[in-house]
């Protein structure tokens, strides 16, 4: 049986669209010198360029009435109205209210009161720390600020302070995610205990490799200023009893709430890192980014909407082309994080096999999603983009103004991001491959050898995504734009992006596992890979 997405007439629709016509990119291309035009959208810093698509007017036009008959206009209102669309764990996914410049009610109270209050916290704690007027307990002014925490308390933050280095002022900002003894040391080593501030960030305030690390730091400080080390932290939570029992000072908890996920939490105080590497007003031009996105969001319409467009390009090739990766590709070194960061967001957001209603879904969901900084990338895996037997579509980010000086470098990067796209789109036929070997002055039977392995098939689609700068404010709108075309995905498919119950299952076992590794007998409660593991690296074998 067929679910109640698969059976719309707007999906079958498409799959006939799919199935009875020809998509040759450089066909389309030649048939339209207005292609470019036709399909790009810009929206504040950002433009989109999707062109290089399997689309045609009318693939657009069926692709907006599925997003009709899925009512994302109805879901994207109770989304940003704070109904609770995390229907598994009944809460709303507010994050918009976070950068938003209007009341938003939950339970008849204006959320955004809350918003601006920890907001000017943020302000006054970040302006003493980066003005040094904050000091430790022995009297010496802050020079690095360390954030602990783990998946969305750290991937956000962490991406927007490498992305915003330009902006950087004068503490250094380090992250300590990993419970790996290699990265605690890693990151202590050559600070300054006495100079050195800690920021706990965990929403649950429970968990178990950001409380082992915050220990941990804790007694490093401790060892060196003694029992005001408690001087030397802030936390960032929903859990406020539990950070006061660890020994933080009220005044140096930052509050968020249960309406924030934590991987859409950047915005919240869980972006203090942020305010404190490059300052609360460039945090605040983030959110401001964000908001306009947002707003775009909320009103163009479906064939003109920037996040819209890329979820429903998503979900074509996902569903009607079988695809099951793409590739995030930013050419700019600043936004390494950047597919790291997305594979939290789209992938614990929408790697889902059921719906909102606990029905299996017989059509799939997220791709995995991967990538890597071009042209790093391009002498390492573009091989498989380009010849490999998967078509794997993606997206390029690249920005028309550098913050370096190196104008030459810059050109470099953007003659590579568009030799790259236009490559994987027109392949190179065993005519062009031909010619140019002949050219060469190849005997012909070498070029016939050598003829498979120099013909590219092309037709591989991209997308392109150009903003003016890396600005705090483009910053945010791209991050905002990729959060918004996670949950339009999640609306098409059905499915709660907003819950992660698939994270548990391992948590569990560890703490089984935790105390067994300790014991002196050999461990028979697990299967025999387990057991076996856990014996042998217990040295119990
Ligand atoms: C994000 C996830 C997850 C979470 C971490 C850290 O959406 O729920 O990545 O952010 O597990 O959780 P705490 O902030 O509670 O420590």
């Amino acid at each position: 049986m067929s679910s109640t997405l698969t059976s719309l007439p707007a999906w079958q629709a498409l799959a006939d669209h799919q199935r009875t016509t020809r998509f040759d990119l450089r066909e389309l291309f030649a048939a339209n010198p207005q292609r470019f035009e036709r399909h790009t959208i810009s929206q504040g810093e950002l433009l989109l360029d999707y062109s290089k698509h399997y689309v045609t007017a009318e693939t657009m036009r069926l692709l907006a009435a599925l997003a009709e008959a899925r009512d994302l206009r109805g879901w994207t209102r109770r989304l940003m109205s704070g109904e609770r669309v995390n229907v598994t764990e009944d809460r709303p996914a507010l994050h918009t209210a976070l950068r938003a410049n209007r009341p938003v009610m939950l339970d008849a109270r204006d959320v955004t009161q809350d918003v601006v209050r920890v907001r000017a916290q943020m302000r006054r704690f970040s302006d003493a720390l980066r003005s040094g007027a904050l000091k430790g307990a022995t009297g010496r002014a802050f020079t690095d600020v360390i954030n602990i925490g783990i998946g969305g308390s750290d991937l956000g933050p962490a991406l927007a302070v490498e992305a915003l280095a330009p902006y950087a002022g004068p503490l250094r900002v380090h992250f300590m995610s990993n419970v790996d003894g290699a990265h605690v040391e890693a990151v202590i080593k050559g600070l300054d205990p006495e100079t050195t501030l800690a920021i706990v960030a965990s929403k649950t305030f429970s968990t178990q490799e950001t409380l082992t690390n915050a220990n941990t730091v804790r007694a490093w400080l401790a060892n060196a200023v003694g029992e005001r080390s408690g001087e030397h932290f802030a936390a960032v939570t929903a859990n406020v009893k539990a950070a006061h029992g660890f020994g933080i000072d009220d005044s140096r908890i930052f509050e968020f709430w249960d309406w924030v996920g934590g991987r859409y939490s950047l915005w919240s105080a869980v972006g203090l890192p942020i305010a404190v590497a490059v300052g609360m007003d460039a945090f605040e031009a983030m959110c401001e980014g964000a908001r306009g996105m947002d707003e775009h969001f909320a009103s163009a319409p479906f064939e003109r909407n920037m996040p819209v467009v890329m979820a429903l390009l998503g979900v074509w090739y996902g569903d009607f082309f079988g695809r099951g990766a793409h590739a995030v590709l930013p050419y700019d070194m600043r936004l390494k994080r950047f597919p790291d960061y997305l594979q939290q967001l789209e992938m614990e957001s929408n790697g889902k096999r059921v719906t909102r209603e606990g029905e299996p879904v017989d059509y799939d969901t997220c791709p995995v999603v991967w990538g890597a900084p071009g042209t790093n990338g391009q002498h390492a895996f573009y091989q498989m983009l380009h010849q490999g037997t998967q078509i794997v579509p993606a997206d390029f980010i690249v920005c028309c103004k550098p913050h370096h000086a190196l104008p030459q470098h810059h050109a470099i990067m953007l003659a590579n991001c568009f030799a790259q796209t236009e490559a994987l789109m027109r392949g190179k036929t065993p005519e062009e491959a031909r010619a140019e070997m002949t050219a060469q002055g190849l005997p012909s039977a070498e070029v016939e050898r050598l003829l498979p392995h120099k013909v590219f098939p092309g037709n591989r689609p991209t997308s392109t995504l150009v903003l003016d700068a890396l600005t705090p404010r483009a910053l945010g709108a791209l991050i905002a734009l990729y959060e918004h075309k996670v949950f339009a995905q999640s609306v098409i498919w059905g499915v709660n992006a907003f819950d992660q119950w698939g994270v548990e299952l391992g948590k569990k076992l560890a703490d089984r596992i935790l105390p067994e590794l300790a014991g002196a007998s050999p461990v028979t409660s697990h299967d025999s890979s387990t057991n076996g593991l856990i014996d042998y690296t217990g040295g119990k074998r």
